[in-house]
C-alpha cells in the first residue's frame, strides 16, 4: 500500500521546486541558528539566495561524523533546547556517539517516513508487529514503532534479545509482522527449528528488516524458514533512524523519501557529484527537520541511484541496496574488499550455513592474512573428511576468483560462530593499522 501518494508518486519538477523552497528556508535557519554552519556558509560564500534550483546543493557545505563528534553534544541544535521532546544516539565502536534531538513536528516526520516504509511492507491497521529491533537509544525500536502505531497497527515492543520468549509471544499472539535485524531474524529461525516449531505455519508473513548489511542470498534464506516476504529498509541516526529508504513490492532498489531526505551520490575523494548510475557516497540534506537538522551530510554508505520507472507507482527515486561502507572497507594486501562480496559469494555455495567471521591477522612476513571462519551444515561434519575438505576447496577457490585474493577458510561447526541479537558482527581485525 502507498500510505502518502500525494508526495510518493508526486511529479518530478513539483517535487524539485517544494524540495528547493524546504533548503532555502534551512539554510536560513541554520545560518541563523547554528554557528558551525554560519562560519562554513561565510567561508563559502553562499547564502540562501544563491540557491535557484535544488541541484544548487552542490554550493553548499558538507557536514561529516567527525563534525558531529566534535559538536557533542548540541553543537548542531538549530532550535532552542526546550523545543526538543526526544534523543537518540548511535551506538559507535569508538569515539563520542552521534546525537538525533527531535522536536515534536521532527517525531510527526519519522511517524510519517515510518509509516510509509512500512505500508510499503505490507503493515495495516489488521497486522500485528513483532518489534525486536533494539529499544533504547537506537532509533530501531522507536521507529519501527511509531510507524506501525501511525498504521493503527498493534504493535509488541519486544525489544532484541531473549529468543526463546520472542518465539513463545510469536506462536501465541500470532504475530504477523516481523521488525529486527536481518541477521537476529535468521537467528530467531535457527532457534525455532531447533525447539521444533515450524514458522512456515505460523501467521507471520512479512518483515522490515536493516540496520545492517545483507544480502539476496540472505533474504532468500529468510523468506523460505519463515513463510513470508522480507523488505529491507534503511536509514541512520544522524538523518532520523529507519524511514530515510525503503523496498515496496517489487525489491528492487530502495526507495529514498526524498521529498524529506534530500539524497546526492558523490565520488568519495573530490566530493563532486557521481554520474548518473554509478556508484558513490550517499549524502543527505534533511529538508524539513527542527531540532538537528543537517546539509550534505556524508553517510560514508556505498550505493548508486536507480532512477527507471518502478511498476509501483511511487515516483521517488531508488537506491541500490548497500554494497558496504567507506570506513568497512578492507584493504587486504592492497586490495579492496567489502565484507557483502564475501558474504554474497559465500551464499551462492551448497551446504554452508548463513554464519561467518572474517578474521584477518598480519602474518609473519608482515603480510595481511585472512581466515575465513565458516559454518557448514552438520550433516558434512557426520561424513567423510573428503567431503569437508572439497567444501573447504570450493569455498577457498571461489573466494580467489571472486575477490582476487587468497584467503584461508576454516569450516565450523554449526552455531558455534557468536550470534547477535543487534548488528552483526562480522569482521575481526586483528592487524595493528
Ligand atoms: O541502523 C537505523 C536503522 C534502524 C535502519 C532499523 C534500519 C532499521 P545507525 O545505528 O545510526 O542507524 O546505523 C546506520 O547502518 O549508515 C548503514 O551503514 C547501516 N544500515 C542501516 N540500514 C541498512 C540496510 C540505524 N538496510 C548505518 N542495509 C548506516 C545495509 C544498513 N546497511
Amino acid at each position: 500500500m502507498i500510505y502518502n501518494p500525494a508526495y510518493e508518486c508526486m511529479e518530478k519538477t513539483a517535487r524539485a521546486k517544494l524540495q528547493l523552497a524546504n533548503l532555502k528556508n534551512l539554510v536560513e535557519t541554520l545560518y541563523a541558528h547554528v554557528p558551525f554552519y554560519r562560519k562554513k556558509m561565510d567561508e563559502l560564500k553562499v547564502k540562501a539566495s544563491d540557491l535557484h534550483s535544488i541541484t544548487d546543493i552542490e554550493k553548499l557545505p558538507f557536514t561529516t561524523k567527525d563534525d558531529l563528534r566534535e559538536l557533542y553534544p548540541h553543537g548542531l541544535l538549530a532550535c532552542p533546547k526546550d523545543r526538543v521532546v526526544e534523543v537518540h544516539m548511535s551506538s559507535g565502536t569508538t569515539g563520542k556517539p552521534v546525537v538525533d534531538e527531535y522536536t515534536q513536528k521532527d517525531i510527526d516526520i519519522w511517524r510519517e517516513s515510518m509509516a510509509r516504509t512500512m505500508a510499503a511492507g505490507g503493515c495495516t491497521r489488521d497486522d500485528i508487529v513483532q518489534n525486536c529491533y533494539g529499544y533504547g537509544l537506537f532509533t530501531g525500536g522507536a521507529g519501527a514503532h511509531y510507524g506501525a502505531l501511525t498504521l493503527g497497527a498493534e504493535v509488541l515492543p519486544m525489544s532484541s534479545g531473549n529468543t526463546a520468549r520472542q518465539l513463545m509471544v510469536m506462536e501465541d499472539f500470532g504475530s504477523t509482522m516481523l521488525t529486527c535485524t536481518p541477521s537476529y531474524a535468521l537467528y530467531m529461525a535457527e532457534e525455532a527449528s531447533a525447539a521444533g516449531i515450524d514458522l512456515q505455519k505460523l501467521p507471520i508473513c512479512k518483515g522490515c528488516f536493516g540496520a545492517e548489511p545483507w544480502s539476496e542470498n540472505m533474504r532468500k534464506e529468510i523468506e523460505t524458514r519463515y513463510g513470508m516476504k522480507a523488505y529491507d529498509i534503511y536509514g541512520l541516526t544522524e538523518i532520523i533512524g529507519p524511514g530515510v529508504a525503503f523496498e515496496c513490492e517489487a525489491q528492487n532498489g530502495l526507495h529514498i523519501n526524498e521529498d524529506i531526505f534530500y539524497p546526492e551520490i558523490i565520488e568519495p575523494e573530490t566530493g563532486k557529484a557521481q554520474k548518473r548510475g554509478e556508484k558513490g557516497e550517499l549524502v543527505f540534506t534533511t529538508l524539513t527537520k527542527e531540532g538537528t537538522p543537517l546539509l550534505r551530510y556524508r553517510t560514508r554508505d556505498i550505493t548508486y541511484f536507480m532512477d527507471d520507472e518502478c511498476n509501483c507507482g511511487r515516483t521517488t527515486i531508488r537506491m541500490h541496496r548497500l554494497f558496504g561502507r567507506t570506513d568497512d572497507m578492507l584493504i587486504i594486501r592492497g586490495v579492496n574488499v567489502f565484507p557483502s562480496q564475501i558474504e554474497h559469494a559465500l551464499f551462492a555455495i551448497e551446504g554452508t550455513e548463513p554464519a561467518y567471521l572474517i578474521v584477518i591477522n598480519r602474518g609473519e612476513k608482515q603480510l595481511d592474512e585472512v581466515e575465513l571462519h565458516v559454518e557448514v551444515k552438520q550433516e558434512f561434519f557426520s561424513d567423510e573428511t573428503r567431503k569437508l575438505e572439497e567444501l573447504r576447496n570450493r569455498i577457498e577457490g571461489e573466494m580467489k576468483s571472486k575477490l582476487q585474493i587468497g584467503l584461508k577458510v576454516k569450516l565450523v561447526e554449526p552455531k558455534s560462530i557468536e550470534r547477535s541479537i543487534g548488528k552483526a558482527k562480522r569482521v575481526v581485525d586483528n592487524r595493528k593499522l
